[in-house]
């Protein structure tokens, strides 16, 4: 009988457990996001028995967290690797498997920058707390990081042969992450990514291939992806897209 994953993450918003949900739904894995459902053993209350379980020996620092069968994985990376050996989004080979892994690590650095760019001081403050703050970060990342991160894929993809996917001939986890992270900018700053779309011609028909994977597409459709909103990451605000 096939396995049935259960996926820890905040109900409301795609933040990092995108990253898993994503791998989850082109595997067609079979998957419950616990927070989501309703019932006995799911909802909120499922996630805050598994954050507060004292006697886990391997407990997650935070989400997302992914059960399969006996253990318990934290760290979006960490999960997409394990995810990516079972299901055929990674290369087996052990250069291709870390190669993986590695833009994946990136993206995570990447998803950091992002999300200071609303929350520069604190995640536990308002935005409207560090607004000033928020502008300055936001001019900061517009300007230099958006654009070093956005041309390092450009030329991961440009490098490899067919330029249609970050690793080898076959998509990988690493470009649905991507797709994701492109998606999420187009949300959030879309002033800035019409000048930098220009310059990540690659990137952006790696975007538009990902939404179309059958898959995918249908997911995307579907009320199993929550909508982009004021909680999230990937959060719009016009001031800090100017
Ligand atoms: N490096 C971790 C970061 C996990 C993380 O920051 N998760 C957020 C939600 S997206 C969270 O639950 N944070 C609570 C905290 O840091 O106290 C990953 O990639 O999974």
């Amino acid at each position: 009988m096939a396995m049935i994953y259960e996926l820890y993450y905040w109900p409301e918003i795609q933040g990092r457990g995108e990253f898993i949900r994503l791998a989850l739904e082109e595997a067609g894995a079979k998957y419950v996001d616990v927070a989501r459902g309703s019932g006995k053993k799911l909802g909120m209350a499922a996630v805050s028995k598994l954050l507060d379980d004292a006697k886990m020996a391997t407990p997650p620092f935070a989400l997302p967290a992914l059960r399969a069968g006996k253990i318990v994985i934290a760290q979006t990376a960490n999960i997409l690797l394990f995810l990516g050996g079972r299901h055929g989004l990674a290369p087996r080979p052990e250069a291709g498997k870390l190669w993986t892994h590695q833009l994946q690590l990136t993206m995570a650095d990447f998803l950091a920058e992002i999300h200071d760019t609303h929350h520069p001081i604190a995640s536990g403050l308002y935005y409207e707390d560090q607004r000033q703050e928020a502008k300055r970060r936001s001019r900061e990342f517009l300007a230099s990081r958006a654009p070093k991160f956005l041309s390092y894929f450009e030329d991961v993809l440009a490098r490899n042969p067919g330029h249609k996917h970050l690793v080898g001939a076959r998509l990988t986890y690493a470009d649905l992450s991507l797709f994701q992270i492109v998606s999420g900018l187009n949300y959030a700053f879309p002033n800035a990514m019409r000048a930098l779309g220009k310059t990540t011609p690659l990137t952006l028909a790696l975007h538009e291939r990902v939404a179309k994977r059958p898959r995918i597409a249908a997911y995307l459709a579907s009320e199993r992806r929550i909508a982009f909103n004021a909680m999230g990451i990937f959060r719009h605000y016009k001031e800090l897209d100017e």
